[in-house]
């Protein structure tokens, strides 16, 4: 694609004029390109925007005036992991204590179950490391009311809304204490006490499925925030802009999260936008974008809060960019040394969110590194503790696991006759 009309009718012509024997042009469309390939040095810039640059209005104005949100950057730890600036929540050490070690536990889980897979104790594995902030900080700055519909690396969300480390390890191995009884991929979590929804495989059905029921949270006069997460590469689909359109028209009480880490398994998330943001797509749709630092546990939990305001007063949806990197490979199918380059990930300016949270604790005397080593060590042998339980109710390769007529349980409110057919003959062959 040319960047203009006029670029586009300038490279149309000269095309033609050097292959203009049978009428036909020469293709001139612009594909984007990653920054940097393997073998190349990455060459990402600093940050620009500091903690301050923009201001923080009430969450009720115009949409207008967040203009220079969409395209900017909302921060509120600078590089040293100070906070400043108006969109600084001011929130209490415990908080931020209780964040950085949801986020710590994902990390570890992570890497556990990322050698679980390679050791073919699990099918398949997908991990948050590096955005986990993403996940922790909108968890926390939520309501425990309020729905969820999250994608496959916002999993901090379960412990936030109780599930344990315990019950997620069931899940990836899909064992007789797997909520979803082995009947979704590992890591596509749901928990209904919770009041997480569970997500699909195909990729972005989550957003319209959230903004309907953020219609319906309205409709029923329900006092609920709908947030919902999707990827870079998913914002290219259909599903996004029917989401966007419906929160638009309808203007429900919904957050809706693009999780901008920068890539879509092998496709630079360029490829999804062009280059632009995504924050300003909201723009045309007359709501507020708002591009917000991403491994900045201050500033996800800030925009959150601001946007279930702006929500909770009728104030209608809001989208928020989430600007950070994919630190893992994009699942255990994966090989991202063939695409980027290896240490890419130690360059990204936004850093690593752990390291800045702790940073700021430590800053505030409310934490040490030792007591950090400690958290570590303690969580690690958790995990061990947690894997080990898990695998009593049931091992992946040995099972025991649900019997096969749980397929037509959960779905249906009813059974269908068609489908109470099948589970009965079901049952006749196993007598
Ligand atoms: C409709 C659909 N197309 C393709 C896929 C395969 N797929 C799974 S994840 C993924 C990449 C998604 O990238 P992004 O939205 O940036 O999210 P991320 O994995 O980076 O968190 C693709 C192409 C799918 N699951 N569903
Ligand atoms: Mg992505």
């Amino acid at each position: 694609m040319a960047d203009s009309q006029a670029e586009l009718h300038k490279a149309r012509e000269s095309a033609s004029q050097s292959n203009g024997q049978d009428g036909k042009t020469e293709p001139c469309l612009r594909v984007p390109e990653a920054p940097h390939r393997p073998g190349e040095e990455p060459r990402f810039s600093r940050f620009s925007q500091q903690p301050g640059d923009l201001h923080r209005p009430d969450p009720l104005v115009d949409y207008t005036e967040l203009r220079p949100h969409a395209n900017g950057l909302v921060r509120v730890l600078d590089d040293e992991a100070h906070a400043s600036g108006p969109w600084n929540p001011e929130i209490d050490a415990e908080t931020l204590l209780e964040g950085l070690k949801i986020m710590v536990r994902i990390r570890h889980f992570d890497s556990r179950m990322l050698t679980m897979q390679r050791q073919g104790r699990l099918s398949f594995y997908l991990e948050s490391k590096m955005e986990e902030a993403v996940a922790t900080a909108a968890g926390l700055a939520l309501h425990p009311d309020d729905l969820l519909f999250p994608s496959y690396r916002q999993h901090a969300l379960m412990l936030i809304r109780g599930a344990t480390l315990l019950d997620m390890a069931c899940q990836c191995i899909g064992n007789t204490r797997d909520n979803a009884k082995g009947r979704q991929m590992p890591v596509h979590y749901s928990w209904r006490q919770g009041k997480i929804v569970s997500i699909s495989s195909p990729v972005g059905t989550q957003f319209p499925q959230a903004v309907g029921a953020a219609m319906a949270a309205d409709y029923f006069g329900r006092p609920q925030v709908v947030a919902s997460w999707l990827g870079d590469g998913t914002a290219a689909q259909g599903d996004f802009h029917y989401a966007i359109n419906f929160a638009s028209v309808y203007r429900p009480p919904i957050i809706l999260n693009v999780v901008n880490n920068q890539w879509a398994i092998s496709t630079h998330r360029n490829i999804a936008t062009g280059g632009r943001s995504f924050a300003a797509r909201a723009d045309a749709y007359g709501f507020p974008g708002l591009r917000v630092d991403g491994n900045d546990f201050l500033a996800v939990y800030a925009a959150t809060a601001w946007a279930a305001e702006r929500a909770r007063r009728h104030g209608g949806p809001t989208l928020l960019e989430m600007y950070t990197y994919r630190g893992g490979a994009h699942s255990t199918n994966d090989d991202p040394s063939r695409y980027r380059p290896a240490d890419e990930g130690r360059f990204w300016p936004g850093g690593d969110p752990v390291e800045r949270l702790k940073q700021h604790l430590i800053h505030l005397g409310a934490w040490t590194e030792e007591q950090h080593e400690s958290l570590n060590q303690d969580t690690a042998r958790t995990i061990t503790e947690v894997v080990k339980e898990a695998e009593t109710y049931g091992t992946m390769n040995e099972g025991p696991y649900d019997p096969p007529e749980t397929i037509f349980d959960d779905v249906y409110e009813e059974l269908p006759p068609h489908l109470k057919r099948q589970r009965d003959e079901l049952l006749g062959e196993q007598d």
